[in-house]
């Protein structure tokens, strides 16, 4: 049945261009990834935009 086909195809799209939303114990990248809560100030950059290492987690300066 190619119904089913285009069903599923219009689904996985569907699925794919959701805004990927973290769950509750994780931190929400600026660019759409999700890391742990634990890894928010850990002064590594794991998100890869630093976006989980703002600039108030410095405690250095
Ligand atoms: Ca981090």
């Amino acid at each position: 049945m190619i119904v089913v086909e285009v069903l599923i195809v219009l689904w996985t799209l569907l699925v794919m261009t959701a805004a990927p939303s973290c769950r509750r114990s994780e931190f929400s990248c600026e660019n759409g990834r999700c890391v742990p809560l634990n890894h928010y100030c850990d002064a590594a950059n794991d998100c890869g935009d630093s976006s989980d290492e703002p600039r108030q987690c410095t405690r250095e300066f």
